[in-house]
C-alpha cells in the first residue's frame, strides 16, 4: 500500500484534546512501572511487538534493542505468500522459521503475517483465477498455518481485503473474484490447520468508526453469527499527523461482538504531535480490555518502509525518542487486563421466567440443521442448533456419515467417532440455550457427506 493513501484518509481530529474526551484515563501508576516496552505491556498483560526483516537479526545494534524491548514478533516479509510458496506446491520457509527460532530462544510470541493478502502473490498465482486460484489459496493457507502450528500466537489470514473509500465494501482481486466467501473459506482451513493460534482480520484506514472499518466490522458481526472461526481484528494504524477521535471507540465496537483487537503495524508521521499520537494509541489499547497487544512496523526509523517519515520508536542510532516514552508512560499507566478473560457477550440474555405457567407444557428438545460447503474430496459442515421452547442446559447431534466419509476437525463442538456414526456434543459455552435459541458448530471432513441429515437430542 501506498502511504500517501494513510494520510489522505486520516481524519482531521487533533490528537490533543479530542481523545482525551472520548477516554476513560488510568489514574493509577504502578508502583512495579517497567523501563522496558515489553516488561510494561507484559505487567499489563499484553505484548509489545516489533515487525522484523530477518535479514537484520545478524546486526547488533538492531538485534540488541529487539531483544530488550520487544516480546513478539512478526515477519515484515518472510512469511507472505510470495516468499513462502515461491512455486506452486514448493514452500520455503528458512526466513519464517528464522524469525520463530529468534523468538524462542528470547521469550517473544509471534504474530504471522499473512497468509493471503493480494499484493505479494507470486507470479504463478497472479496468473490463476477461479477455482484453480482457489484451491490454491487454501492449500497455501493450510501448508504454512500447518508448517508453523502450534508456534504462532495469532495469524493474519487475511490482509487487506476491504476497498478504501466510502462503499464499505471488498476490494477487487483476483482472490475476491473467487467468490465473496473466500475468506470465511480462509479461515476454516487455518482454524483446521492451526487450532491453537487466534484467527485475524488484518487491515489499513480502519482508524476510526468509517465506511471501511463499518464493512469489516459487519463481515465479523456475520461471522461471528454463523459460526466462521474469528478470533481477532488487527488494525495496522498507519498514522499521519493526526489521529481519529474516535479510534478507541472503534477497537472497542469490534471487541463488543466477542474478538480480540490488536494494532498490528503502527507507525506514525514524525512532527510535533508524533509522541502524542504514539501514546494516544498506547492508551486506547489499555483501555480496552481486549485489546491483546501493540506491534510497531520496524524498530529504529531507518528501518522502516516509510524512509524519512521517521515513523517508530528509535532513531537511525537506536536513541529512544520522545515517543517511545510516551508508549512507555502509557503502558505503565494503562489498566491490566482483568484476571478473568473477557468472555463472548452472550448472545441473548435469559429471559426471566414468566410469572405465569406457560399453557403449553415446555418441550425439551432441540433441532438441527446441516449447510454443506463440499469439494471433490472433502467437505466442511456448517451445522445449526435451535433449542426448543423449553431451552437447553447441553445438546448432542448426531449424524450418519456415508461410507468414505471421515471427520477431520470439528469447531465449537467434542465431537466422538469419526467415520460411520459420529456425535457432537456441547462444549462448555454453548450448551445452554434458551427457548427457540440458536447456535452453531461445524467440523471438516474428506470424502463426501452429501445427504446427511442430523439428529438433536437435548438435556
Ligand atoms: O506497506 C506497508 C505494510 C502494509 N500492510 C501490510 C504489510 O505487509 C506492509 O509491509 C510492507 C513491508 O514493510 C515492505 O518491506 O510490505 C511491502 C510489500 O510486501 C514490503 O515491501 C517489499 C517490496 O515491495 C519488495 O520489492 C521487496 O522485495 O519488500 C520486499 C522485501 O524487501
Amino acid at each position: 500500500m501506498k502511504h500517501r493513501r494513510v494520510l489522505r484518509a486520516a481524519v482531521t481530529v487533533a490528537v490533543t484534546g479530542a481523545l482525551a474526551a472520548g477516554m476513560t484515563m488510568a489514574l493509577t501508576t504502578s508502583a512495579n512501572a517497567g523501563t522496558t516496552l515489553r516488561a510494561s505491556a507484559a505487567e499489563k498483560g499484553r505484548y509489545f511487538g516489533a515487525a522484523v526483516a530477518t535479514g537484520k537479526l545478524s546486526t547488533g545494534a538492531y538485534t540488541t534493542i529487539l531483544n530488550r524491548e520487544f516480546n513478539s514478533v512478526v515477519a515484515e516479509n518472510e512469511m507472505k505468500w510470495d516468499a513462502t510458496e515461491p512455486q506452486q506446491g514448493r514452500f520455503s520457509y528458512t526466513g519464517g522459521d528464522r524469525l520463530v527460532s529468534h523468538a524462542q530462544a528470547n521469550g517473544m510470541s509471534v504474530r504471522g503475517h499473512a497468509l493471503l493478502w493480494y499484493q505479494q502473490e507470486p507470479g504463478w498465482a497472479q496468473n490463476m483465477s477461479g477455482s484453480a486460484l482457489r484451491s490454491a489459496m487454501i492449500n497455501h493457507v493450510t501448508q504454512v498455518a500447518t508448517h508453523f502450528r502450534g508456534k504462532i500466537y495469532a495469524w493474519d489470514v487475511v490482509n487487506e481485503a476491504f476497498a478504501d473509500g466510502g462503499g464499505g465494501g471488498r476490494r477487487d482481486s483476483n482472490l475476491q473474484r473467487t467468490g465473496n466467501d473466500w475468506i470465511e473459506a480462509a479461515f476454516r482451513a487455518a482454524r483446521v490447520a492451526d487450532p491453537g493460534a487466534k484467527l485475524c482480520y488484518n487491515d489499513y484506514n480502519t482508524d476510526g468508526i468509517n465506511a471501511k472499518s463499518t464493512g469489516i466490522y459487519n463481515m465479523v458481526r456475520d461471522f461471528k453469527s454463523r459460526g466462521v472461526p474469528i478470533d481477532c481484528v488487527g488494525f495496522q494504524s498507519h498514522l499521519g499527523t493526526s489521529l481519529a477521535g474516535d479510534y478507541q471507540a472503534n477497537l472497542q465496537r469490534f471487541a463488543d461482538l466477542g474478538v480480540d483487537v490488536q494494532i498490528t503495524e503502527l507507525d506514525v508521521m514524525t512532527g510535533g504531535n508524533q509522541a502524542n499520537i504514539y501514546g494516544a494509541v498506547t492508551r486506547a489499547c489499555m483501555n480496552v480490555s481486549r485489546c491483546t497487544g501493540i506491534t510497531t512496523w520496524g524498530v529504529r526509523d531507518c528501518d522502516s518502509w516509510r524512509g524519512s517519515d521517521n515513523a517508530l520508536l528509535f532513531d537511525c542510532n537506536g536513541n529512544k525518542k520522545a515517543a517511545y516514552t510516551s508508549v512507555l508512560n502509557a503502558l505503565n499507566a494503562g489498566p491490566g487486563i482483568p484476571t478473568d478473560p473477557p468472555t463472548d457477550p452472550p448472545t441473548d440474555p435469559p429471559t426471566d421466567p414468566p410469572t405465569d405457567p406457560p399453557t403449553d407444557p415446555p418441550t425439551v428438545g432441540c433441532a438441527a440443521s446441516v449447510s454443506l460447503n463440499s469439494w471433490n474430496g472433502g467437505f466442511v459442515a456448517t451445522v445449526k442448533v435451535t433449542a426448543g421452547s423449553a431451552g437447553t442446559s447441553g445438546w448432542n447431534v448426531g449424524f450418519t456419515l456415508p461410507s468414505g466419509a471421515s471427520v477431520t476437525n470439528t469447531w465449537s463442538a467434542t465431537a466422538s467417532g469419526s467415520t460411520g456414526t459420529v456425535r457432537f456434543a456441547n462444549v462448555n459455552y454453548n450448551g445452554r440455550l434458551g427457548a427457540g435459541q440458536v447456535t452453531e458448530f461445524g467440523f471438516q471432513g474428506t470424502g463426501s457427506a452429501s445427504g446427511v441429515t442430523p439428529t438433536c437430542t437435548a438435556s
